[in-house]
């Protein structure tokens, strides 16, 4: 029985479910596609990375004695989509099943479901054995809740996987450390940044290759370090673990000018196309803490973004998917301004957030929540836009992640599933956690006025716009008491000014 054993550009892990069991005669099917490649324009590295790390997997599966069939994305005969190619191999080869690891998009998966129809061979369609958690272990938790909070269901992954865990309790007494891993950065910051890797023949062909067919997608494509093999991501993990992750938990959330990884993994990509184990990583990091090379808020906060975050993210995506891709619960409408493509904005915190993530197709969570996502939110920029955007952009970016972070994490979108309040501030936050507004042109602590920060103003203006909504929200509480302070001709000038500010962005 023959099978094809389809594997897509972010599912390049030897034990995933599709890959088990494998006999001679099967073939493993991987195809660069213009449709996975242009469903929205990635950022021009984003796919030189999958093009290449496809290529270094599939090379290391025919190394280990495996059978594949790669299709480049210039074979003269590419269809430019997966059935496409699916087809054209079984109608000259001999094939009795497909077999496929669920993708992690709705779109496909929902397309895959569809495929029934048009092979005359079954399909089996697996789990994917990459999370903690599946699907229905998390609908199971979360049906019944009034409120899904992702802290219990992070204590929930903690009991199930062991990790910091003794007797059944949390190491240190407490489950969460976040408290601790608030500092700014105030002292000098020496960090050398991400393991950087050299290009190999394959990736200097992929980069020719992609900035010939994609040259009007955004970003820079070099130069060009990513990790592109399992080996060269571990190495890159293994580095950050040296040289990070000691102050990883205290400067999580610090932002500083020209600097874009400080003290955070970079590794998401890697995780996410399954370079990486998720499940491997927070062990390594967890004896780091045994063997007393990192204090464990550092460690704990590391570990909670993969087994609590990343999961509670994905399970919501799965849960309330498909009518989630299309909420707006705030009725944010105005078109994405063009200065989310080019970092030409005279607000400098913007203009450091884009241009990092135009040159690196990265950047850390806290610029992504408080600096674009805020403006986003802030603005009330068009939900669909914003999605679009963080889904392009970013090389660790599928929907199944960026959806509810952006959707629901940073617009609140959804209404209040993923936060529970909006992670909305003024310049102030940026202020404190960054030293972006000393080379800014605007003046933080202004509302009012022409060198107003554009986020002190529309901040408060948001609290007046969804006053209705957010007043009696306890966690927003402090807010509207400093809101209350305002005269009504303060109110209505700041009104006024974040109105001019918003008409003069389209
Ligand atoms: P670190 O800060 O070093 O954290 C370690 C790991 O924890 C990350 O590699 C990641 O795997 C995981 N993690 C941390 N926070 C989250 C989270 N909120 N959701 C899921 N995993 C998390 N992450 C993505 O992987 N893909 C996305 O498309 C994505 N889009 C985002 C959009 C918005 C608006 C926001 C606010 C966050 C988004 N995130 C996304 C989460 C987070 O910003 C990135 O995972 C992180 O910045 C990756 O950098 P790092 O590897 O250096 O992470
Ligand atoms: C993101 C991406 C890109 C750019 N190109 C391909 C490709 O050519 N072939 C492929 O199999 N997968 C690619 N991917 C990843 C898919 O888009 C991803 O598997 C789905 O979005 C599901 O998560
Ligand atoms: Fe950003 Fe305002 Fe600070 Fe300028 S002053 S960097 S716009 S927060």
């Amino acid at each position: 029985m023959p099978a094809l054993r389809l594997i897509l550009g972010d599912q390049l892990s030897p034990d995933i479910n599709s890959l088990q069991g494998y006999e001679t005669g099967d073939v493993i099917f991987m195809a660069e596609v213009h449709e996975e490649a242009t469903y929205v324009k990635h950022h021009i590295k984003k796919i030189i990375f999958l093009f290449s790390a496809m290529r270094h997997f599939a090379e290391e599966l025919e190394q280990s004695g495996k059978q594949v069939k790669y299709i480049k994305y210039n074979n003269p005969h590419n269809s430019g989509t997966l059935i496409g190619e699916v087809k054209r191999h079984i109608n000259s080869n001999k094939i009795d099943r497909i077999v496929i690891t669920e993708p992690g998009e709705y779109r496909l998966l929902e397309d895959m479901q569809n495929w029934k129809s048009e092979f005359d061979v079954p399909i089996e369609l697996l789990p994917d054995n990459r999370f903690i958690a599946d699907k229905e272990t998390f609908r199971s938790w979360a049906v019944g809740r009034k409120e899904l909070i992702m802290e219990y269901w992070y204590r929930e992954m903690r009991k199930k996987t062991g990790l910091l865990m003794k007797d059944n309790k949390p190491i240190g007494g407490k489950w969460n450390f976040d408290k601790e891993n608030r500092k700014p950065l105030v002292d000098k910051f020496e960090q050398a940044g991400p393991m950087q890797y050299k290009t190999d023949e394959i990736t200097n062909e992929v980069i020719e290759l992609v900035e010939r067919h994609f040259q009007d997608h955004f970003g820079k494509s070099t130069p060009f370090w990513f990790a592109v093999t399992r080996e060269q991501a571990k190495r890159a993990f293994t580095h950050f673990v040296k040289t990070c992750l000691v102050n990883f938990g205290d400067y999580q959330d610090a932002m500083l000018n020209n600097e874009a990884f400080i003290y955070h993994s970079v590794v998401s990509q890697y995780i996410n196309c399954g370079l990486l184990d998720p499940i491997e990583i927070c062990q390594q990091v967890e004896q780091a803490y045994y063997n007393g090379d990192a204090p464990l808020n550092a460690v704990e906060g590391f570990i909670r973004q993969i087994i609590g975050w990343r999961e509670f993210i994905r399970g919501v995506y799965w849960l309330e998917m498909p009518d989630y891709a299309k909420r707006n619960a705030l009725n944010a409408e105005r078109p994405l301004p063009s200065f989310y493509w080019t970092a030409n904005t005279d607000m400098h915190c913007l203009s450091q957030v884009i241009g990092f993530t135009k040159e690196h197709a990265c950047s850390h969570h806290i610029q992504r929540l408080m600096v674009t996502g805020n403006f986003a939110n802030l603005a009330g920029l068009n939900v669909e836009e914003v999605c679009e955007w963080y889904l392009a952009v970013y090389a660790d970016a599928y929907e199944w992640v960026e959806l509810p972070n952006t959707l629901g994490m940073a617009l609140y979108a959804d209404g209040g599933i993923v936060a529970t309040k909006p992670y909305v501030s003024s310049g102030a936050y940026i202020n404190r956690m960054s030293d972006f507004c000393k080379h800014c042109k605007y003046d933080v602590k202004k509302r009012i006025g022409e060198d107003a920060c554009p986020f002190t103003t529309l901040y408060w203006d948001y609290l007046l716009r969804h006053e209705k909504r957010f007043s009696n929200n306890r966690r927003m509480a402090m807010p509207y008491r400093n809101l209350q302070r305002f005269g009504d001709d303060e109110k209505d000038a700041i009104r006024q000014q974040a109105k001019d500010f918003l008409d003069g962005l389209s």
